[in-house]
């Protein structure tokens, strides 16, 4: 081949070379344009077995233009490919691009039950009173639940409880009928002065109905010292009812029996509703009922060792539901244990 032919090619071959690459659009493309032109097969290594067919004269300088043609390209070349791939990268970071001024998603979270709310209401308005939070067994021994209450095991007032009984062989094992039986066990294991309350559940075998359920709350409440009057009960529950209700809620007592208080009494709250004139919701009444209470009668006081002659205590005893409904104007008792989320979170704003 003459050196003129030579640099004809060259030439042809570098234009076809730039113009296919104007064309390459992707990586891949690049790699086949790579393979033709600048690959050990490719149309410009044929060219370098070519020199070997030119006049020895002409050799060095087609050699030099083809070395020059091969730097050309290759730099074209890998122009391109940092385009390309910059490119690629570019085109990534788009796709994988998270926007972080969307708003998040909202986890679900849970809040505290409403008996749980007021449970812990009740031990801080207590806790400023003087009350120790003290908790008990909710499977309960005959003894506890009823006899240290007074109530022996022929005594009529045992009927008032519908007890669930777990077992009678041994010893009477039930599910306590009331908080109260932690009366017995707290005044067994500290002397006067005592002060507690005894939030907790309690079970009865009873109908349900828009006010009982056979699982529910109570509070305790037992205090025992040298000179407690019944006027110190009345002045604690007035102030409960004054936390609880507001501050011109006013409390009334009305004779009642419990085998284990003597005088007993039951308690209302006047209605904050209609401020004891007398609504729906507290049936014309005036009053919300709220438990029974009393003096702790002397036969409780020394079955558990201590002298009634020298101590004298009050006790109580209401229901957590029943609170909650009188606050919240709640008609059905069955809503705490429904298990229903459009119910329990009504009382998320107030879980902290
Ligand atoms: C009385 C005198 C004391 O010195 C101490 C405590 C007591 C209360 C007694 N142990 C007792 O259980 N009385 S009670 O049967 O009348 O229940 C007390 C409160 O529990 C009631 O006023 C009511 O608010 C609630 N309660 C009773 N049965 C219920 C119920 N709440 C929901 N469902 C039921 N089935």
């Amino acid at each position: 081949m003459q050196r003129a032919e030579f640099e004809s090619q060259l030439n042809e071959l570098k234009d076809a070379a730039e113009r296919s690459l104007t064309g390459v659009s992707g990586l891949e493309d690049l790699q086949s344009w790579e393979r033709e032109y600048i690959g050990s097969k490719g149309s410009l290594t044929l060219m370098f077995r070519a020199l070997g067919g030119l006049d020895s004269a002409d050799r060095p300088e087609a050699g030099r233009l083809l070395n020059q043609v091969k730097q050309s390209l290759t730099a074209t070349f890998e122009n391109r490919e940092t385009e390309l791939k910059a490119g690629a990268t570019a085109a990534r970071l788009v796709s994988e691009a998270v926007d972080v001024t969307l708003p998040g998603r909202q986890p679900q979270t849970g809040n505290a039950h409403p008996v749980s709310l007021m449970i812990d209401e009740l031990s801080e308005i207590f806790a400023l009173m003087g009350f120790q939070t003290v908790f008990g067994p909710e499977v309960e021994t005959g003894r506890y639940n009823f006899d240290l209450l007074n109530i022996p095991s022929d005594h009529p007032a045992r009927d008032v409880w519908d007890t669930i009984i777990m077992d009678t062989l041994s010893e009477e094992i039930v599910l306590r009928t009331h908080t109260s039986p932690m009366q017995a066990r707290v005044m067994e294991e500290s002397k006067p002065p005592v002060r507690v309350i005894v939030p907790g559940r309690v079970y009865r075998y009873e109908a349900q109905d828009a006010s009982h359920e056979w699982m529910f709350h109570q509070l305790e409440g037992l205090a025992v010292d040298s000179n407690i009057r019944m006027s110190d009960l009345k002045g604690v529950l007035q102030e409960l009812a004054r936390q609880l209700f507001g501050p011109t809620r006013r409390i009334r007592f009305r004779c009642d029996f419990f085998p284990f208080v003597e005088p007993g009494v039951d308690f209302a709250v006047d209605c904050a509703i209609c401020n004891g004139k007398g609504c729906r919701v507290c049936k014309q009444s005036g009053w919300l009922e709220m438990g029974g209470a009393g003096m702790v009668h002397p036969r409780v006081l020394a079955g558990v060792g201590i002298d009634p002659e020298v101590y004298t205590g009050f006790a109580f005893g209401l229901g957590i539901e029943r609170l909650l409904m009188m606050r919240y104007g709640i008609s059905d008792i069955r809503a705490f244990a429904g298990n229903d989320l459009r119910f329990l979170s009504e009382f998320a704003a107030l879980t902290v």
